[in-house]
């Protein structure tokens, strides 16, 4: 039987953790057919991104539009983006296709700091893609970038969430991972009329590498599969902290979260 099918719009990591190695092997994961709009070749490795080339935008959307028109896309997701030209042609290539539920990472730089957006791009981000996106879902750092708003407890990050929307997405979730001095994760999904935090424990590793990336593949892998936004955030939230508890060394640096236990047979 043909399985469901998810797009990623997004960039390639040579160390094969996080970008559109990530969201493969997630999707994977989930038993959906993974699509790809490369916009990116980063070359890096667990200790940090040396450089990235982009890819023409015009390249960038005509995979968009050579997937959707053929091969039907049932949620898509976008993560490193590169440059405002691509968002912006991305965003008008949504206008022309059908890709279903959308799901915004508004990806601006990798765990060790190293950019991954050129400078005018997250504003572009936030104008051309968030009022077309069924979801974002920024780590604070991100939130800090797009609002100012610095969260630090359950009020600021309320209030993060509700100057997120006003950029209008349909739904926010405000990753609160990054968060100092809590024993939990709590991130909080909202729609505005709806607050829903989401807890979960807190692992001790290091290797934390793609963990955005794969937590947002979840939740689009879940949503082409026909969940609500609150379902597929709170299955995904659940996948990720698996991947997180199983992550691996890998290289001197940062190694990647493992979405390895979904195969029984290595577990
Ligand atoms: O995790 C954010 C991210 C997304 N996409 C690519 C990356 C990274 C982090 O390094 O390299 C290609």
């Amino acid at each position: 039987m043909t399985p469901r099918t998810a797009l990623t719009i997004a960039g390639s990591d040579s160390g094969g953790g996080a970008g559109i190695q990530a969201d493969l092997r997630t999707f994977f994961a989930h038993g959906v057919h993974g699509l790809v709009a490369l916009t990116a070749v980063t070359v890096q490795n667990s200790l940090g991104v040396q450089g990235f080339t982009e890819i023409p935008a015009d390249v960038v959307t005509a995979q968009i539009k050579a997937v959707a028109s053929d091969m039907g896309v049932n949620a898509a997701k976008t993560g490193m983006l590169a440059t405002a030209e691509i968002i912006r042609s991305v965003a008008k290539t949504l206008d022309e296709v059908e890709v279903g539920p959308f799901v915004v990472d508004p990806v601006a730089a990798s765990m060790t700091g190293d950019p991954l957006l050129r400078e005018d791009a997250l504003e572009a981000i936030r104008t051309e893609l968030f009022p077309r996106a069924t979801l974002i879902t920024p780590n604070l750092d991100e939130v800090r970038l797009l609002t100012g708003v610095s969260v630090v407890d359950p009020a600021s990050q309320r209030a993060a969430a509700e100057a997120l929307l006003e950029f209008g997405s349909r739904w926010v979730l405000v990753k609160g991972g990054h968060m100092q001095g809590t024993t939990d994760c709590v991130d909080l999904l909202s729609d505005g009329r709806e607050f829903i935090s989401l807890s979960g424990p807190r692992y001790e590793t290091e290797n934390t590498h793609g963990g955005g990336d794969t937590l947002a593949s979840a939740i689009t892998a879940s949503l082409a599969k026909g969940a609500s936004v609150p379902d597929a955030v709170a299955a995904g939230k659940k996948f990720i902290e698996r991947c997180v508890a199983e992550a691996y060394p890998l290289g001197a640096g940062v190694g990647p979260v493992s979405p390895f236990w979904v195969l029984p047979q290595l577990s």
